[in-house]
């Protein structure tokens, strides 16, 4: 008999009642409609669902403006989940939580201080990792991460990021040998044993894409992107995500995939 195929779990939070106070690095603060951005994040969690991923809801954190943004808390591979350190002090509270859901689950190694490094800068292909030199990952937080997981057989290369927040706002996987990116952000020599698909240049944000199964979700403010994606033979859908991108979040950053060990 064949092995019944497990669903990836989905660790998700909801949007707390503080995001107007969300970090912003690249974007001028304007203002978010909480109750759009909630109702935003429930269609996001029925997607992920609908796409065959189990959501696991984490409790509110009313208080942490930026923990809807679970991607950033930890790193989950079959083999251990590292539990990060983000750059902000007003973030570094919410891997506390993201720990304890995990702990059943794997085992737990942590980036220690003085080093940072956060989940939207670790791109996971294989058994290789991409990891963004940002104002947010420290190159400590990148030796750190390459020394957790260096014993699993997994390799790190540091990828220099510039004019965005992550390097998953700049690059992210579409199928198992595609890359979206935006050249603008992240030097598209680095992804040259992949195939290469560029956002359109009216929408420099798009390259943050979630590829799960066999669908790539693109943000619906991004058109012309998805057009590309779908040009090159990819199956895409979309999600409404404007309010919670006035936050600097994306797709990947609302959710924690964990896939079964
Ligand atoms: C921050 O600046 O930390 C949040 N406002 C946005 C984080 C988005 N995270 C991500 O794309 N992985």
């Amino acid at each position: 008999m064949g092995k019944i195929p497990s669903m990836p779990i989905a660790l998700t939070r909801p949007v707390p009642r503080s995001i107007a106070d969300a970090e912003l690095t690249h974007l001028e603060r304007v203002p978010i409609d909480v109750e759009r951005a909630a109702r935003q994040h429930r269609r996001y969690c029925e997607l992920l669902e609908r796409l065959g991923c189990s959501v696991r809801e984490l409790a509110p954190e009313d208080g942490l403006p930026d923990s809807v943004f679970v991607e950033d808390a930890a790193v989950v591979l079959p083999e251990v989940a590292v539990i990060t350190r983000p750059g902000p002090r007003s973030r570094r509270a919410e891997t506390e939580t993201v720990a304890r859901a995990l702990r059943f689950d794997r085992e737990l190694a942590y980036i220690e201080a003085p080093a940072t490094l956060e989940g939207g800068d670790v791109l996971h292909t294989g058994r290789r990792f991409f990891i963004g030199l940002t104002e947010r990952t420290s190159a400590d937080g990148i030796d750190q991460f390459r020394e957790i997981v260096a014993p699993y057989g997994y390799t790190v290369e540091a990828v220099p990021v510039s004019g965005c927040l992550h390097l998953k706002t700049a690059v992210t996987q579409v199928d198992e040998s595609t890359v979206l990116l935006n050249p603008a952000w992240v030097d598209p020599g680095i992804f040259a044993e992949f195939s290469r698909i560029e956002v359109d240049p009216d929408e420099p944000f798009a390259a943050n894409a979630l590829w799960i199964g066999d669908t790539v979700v693109v943000a619906a403010a991004f058109p012309k992107t998805r057009q590309r994606l779908e040009q090159a033979g990819l199956q895409v859908t979309t999600v409404d995500a404007d309010e919670l991108a006035k936050a600097e979040g994306g797709l990947t950053c609302c959710s924690l995939l964990v896939t079964p060990g």
